[in-house]
C-alpha cells in the first residue's frame, strides 16, 4: 500500500495516531492520569520536574500522550512540547478554587501559540470525587472557555484515582481529531459543552 493511502485507510479504517499535551497547575493530576490511562493503576506520584511520555492505546487510536511537570518556574518549558500536537490535554484541579484564575492565565498563554492554533482543547475537571469541588460547568466558566472563538473544545468532569470520565474523555478527542484529519483540519470553527 502506498503511503498517501495508507494514511487514508488508517484515517478512516484502521490505527490512527495522535500526539497529545497534557498540562496544567502543579498538582491537577497529570501524572496520576497518564498512569492510570497507560496501566491502569493509581501510581503514588511526585511533582513531575522535567515530562513523563508514554503511550496509551484506545480502540483503534494510539495517543502519544506528553505529560509536563506545571510547577510556575517549569511552565516557561511548555512550550517546548507545543511543535506538532494535535491535542491538548488540560487538567485543572476542580477543588483549587483559589488559583482557577491562573489555571485560566496559563490555558489561554498555551492556546495562542502559534503552535497551537489548531490543537483542540480537551479540559479535564479533575478530583470531582472531592467535597466541594468546583463542577464541570464551573470550571468551565472559570477558564473562560464560553469566550473561545474558532476553537474545539470539550469539559469532562473526572477522577483521577477511579478513572470516571478519563475514557469519555479520550472520545471525544478521537472522534474530535478524526473528523478534523479527515477536512484536512478546515472543519475548526465551533464549540460544543
Ligand atoms: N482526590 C483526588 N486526588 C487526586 C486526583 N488526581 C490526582 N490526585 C492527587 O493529586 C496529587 C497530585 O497529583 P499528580 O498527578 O502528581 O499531579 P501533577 O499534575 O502531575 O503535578 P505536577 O507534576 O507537579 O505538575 C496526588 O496526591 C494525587 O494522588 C483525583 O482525581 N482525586
Ligand atoms: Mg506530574
Amino acid at each position: 500500500m502506498g503511503q498517501t493511502f495508507r494514511k487514508l485507510f488508517d484515517t478512516f479504517f484502521g490505527n490512527s495516531e495522535m500526539r497529545v499535551v497534557m498540562l496544567g497547575l502543579d498538582a491537577a493530576g497529570k501524572t496520576t492520569i497518564l498512569y492510570k490511562l497507560h496501566i491502569g493503576e493509581v501510581l503514588s506520584t511526585v511533582p513531575t520536574i522535567g515530562f513523563n511520555v508514554e503511550k496509551v492505546q484506545y480502540k483503534n487510536v494510539i495517543f502519544t500522550v506528553w505529560d509536563v511537570g506545571g510547577q510556575e518556574k517549569l511552565r516557561p518549558l511548555w512550550r517546548h512540547y507545543f511543535n506538532n500536537t494535535d491535542g491538548l490535554i488540560y487538567v485543572v484541579d476542580s477543588l483549587d478554587r483559589e488559583r482557577i484564575g491562573k489555571a485560566k492565565a496559563e490555558l489561554q498563554a498555551i492556546i495562542k501559540d502559534p503552535f497551537m492554533l489548531n490543537s483542540v482543547i480537551l479540559v479535564f475537571a479533575n478530583k470531582q470525587d472531592m467535597r466541594g469541588a468546583m463542577k464541570p460547568m464551573e470550571v468551565c466558566e472559570g477558564l473562560g472557555l464560553f469566550e473561545l472563538k474558532n476553537r474545539k473544545w470539550h469539559i469532562q468532569g473526572t477522577c483521577a484515582l477511579t478513572g470516571d470520565g478519563l475514557y469519555e474523555g479520550l472520545d471525544w478527542l478521537a472522534a474530535t481529531l478524526k473528523e478534523m484529519k479527515a477536512a484536512g483540519y478546515s472543519s475548526v470553527g465551533t464549540s460544543s459543552f
